[in-house]
């Protein structure tokens, strides 16, 4: 269905904006088309400039946990934003979003915030570097960790290893330093620590990969992780900007109960405004200004708004626990019917999910690291991705990336969401599936108005 509206933005957008866009994630590179342009969004619905509903499972890439223009976090950013938008002083506001995230992660002793989650990464190994003296780091092929410098090396054999970064800008003294392993293979890693004795500062990881798609850590992964950073005194970092507060209430920490010495944290954080933090153990932190040497700042760090609307929803979060037993029944009713529907018909697919984050492979399975991730059918991803989009259902526009679930996504919108996607397959492969089968219903259109 062509989006008129949408498309002249885009043509428009093109000319002032590299791409028409703020950020490439959104540019549908991925899967072609027009990138639709967003008016604005409640729960699970966000509607396009072409009055078109569609439901969402993207949610701003994570942060909407509770949905959409949730009330509270709207009631709190009205009432602060009345005072002014930024003072570029010290708040209150500030120093109650430190100590909740302090209650609420486990080995978190001291918290800094920023305006990203790039920001945060970006920090949090130039704190293990300033505070171990070294200056190498082992990331892995697939995670992402913002667009610092250090994380855009594209993983790959030892001729990355020596320096030739696959992002134009990136020195090959910075990418020297920057070594990839293969996600859950740690002999790769404890091969990297020994070639690399000593100069290691730090291993930094997804936790649960959400950047190559969702990919979990295999048992024992995690817990290999810290015994080699003990071993080489090195710091593991988990970054959660993506899996904080979305695969538990104390992240994935609290969920394989493996203990970072760093973390940086993002999206949800800020409930959708540009906040992101990093932190960690007492010991390591006061390495950071002015406490310590490690030099760090922002004039916006800790914005009054962004901490208000972040305070609301992450006191929810950490009030109601049960609410992460929602959001598991509601995922897991989301990919079993998906499943079923893939069954039916006859499409070969791999599933992975944690929490209310999950993604579909289009491949064999198992899929655990990239390697597995690159088998996916990027074609069959892509017919399928505007598929769903014709009938009012907006995946994330590459295979690549994660898929979430918010506590808006009720049982109503997920029956539709597994009904759409029997449509779709049915006109991509014509063979029957379980609603077509005594449905009898009209194919709607891009979904149906509320
Ligand atoms: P930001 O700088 O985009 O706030 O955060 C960077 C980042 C760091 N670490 C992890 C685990 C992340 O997922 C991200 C950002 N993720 C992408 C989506 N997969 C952001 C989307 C975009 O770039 O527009």
């Amino acid at each position: 269905m062509p989006y008129p509206k949408s498309q002249s933005l885009f043509d428009r957008a093109q000319k002032s904006i590299p791409g028409g866009v703020n950020s490439p994630a959104r540019a549908f590179k991925a899967v072609g088309g027009t990138p639709l342009f967003i008016t604005k969004a409640a729960g699970p619905f966000m509607y396009d400039e072409d009055g078109n509903e569609l439901i969402d499972y993207i949610g701003s890439w994570g942060p909407m946990i509770m949905g959409h223009a949730w009330e509270p976090v709207i009631e709190a950013v009205q009432n602060t934003v009345a005072g002014s938008t930024s003072f570029g002083a010290p708040t209150e506001l500030e120093i109650r979003m430190a100590e909740l995230l302090c209650e609420m992660v486990p080995g978190l002793n001291k918290v800094r915030m920023t305006n990203s989650g790039t920001e945060a990464c970006m920090s949090v190994i130039r704190v293990a570097r300033g505070y171990t003296g070294r200056n190498k780091i082992i990331k892995f092929e697939g995670c992402y960790h913002g667009h610092g410098d250090s994380f855009l090396i594209k993983a790959g054999s030892g001729a990355l290893t020596l320096g030739h970064p696959s992002s134009p800008g990136v020195t090959a003294g910075t990418a020297k330093d920057t070594l990839t392993a293969d996600y859950n293979d740690l002999d790769n890693v404890a091969r990297l620590l020994e070639e690399n004795k000593g100069e290691v500062a730090a291993i930094i990881l997804e936790p649960v990969a959400g950047n190559m798609g969702c990919v979990p850590p295999r048992e024992g992964f995690l817990e290999g992780l810290r015994k080699l950073c003990n071993n080489h005194d090195a710091l593991l970092i988990f970054d959660e900007v993506m899996t904080g507060f979305r695969v538990a209430r104390g992240g994935a920490i609290e969920r394989f109960g493996v203990q970072p010495d760093l973390m940086a944290f993002g999206k949800v954080i800020g409930a959708g405004m540009p906040v992101g933090a990093f932190g960690g153990k007492q010991e390591v932190m006061n390495v950071v200004a002015p406490d310590g040497p490690v030099y760090q700042a922002g004039t916006l760090s800790g914005n009054p708004v962004a901490m208000s609307a972040g305070l609301a929803l992450l006191s929810a979060l950490n009030d109601k626990p049960v609410i992460y037993d929602d959001l598991e029944r509601q995922a897991d009713q989301l990919v079993t019917g998906l499943k079923n529907v893939f069954d039916a018909h006859k499409i070969t697919v791999a599933n992975n999910r944690v929490g209310s984050m999950l993604s579909f492979f289009f491949c064999e399975g198992p899929v655990t690291d990239f390697a597995a991730v690159s088998r996916t059918d990027t074609d069959f991803f892509r017919t399928f991705f505007h598929g769903m989009l014709e009938e009012g259902v907006y995946l994330p526009p590459s295979a690549y990336e994660a898929w979430f679930v918010s506590h808006k996504h009720d049982d109503s919108v997920i029956q539709e969401t597994i009904a759409a996607a029997d449509r779709v397959l049915l006109s991509m492969t014509g063979s029957e599936g379980p609603a077509n089968k005594n449905s009898g219903t009209a194919n709607n259109s891009r979904g149906s108005s509320r």
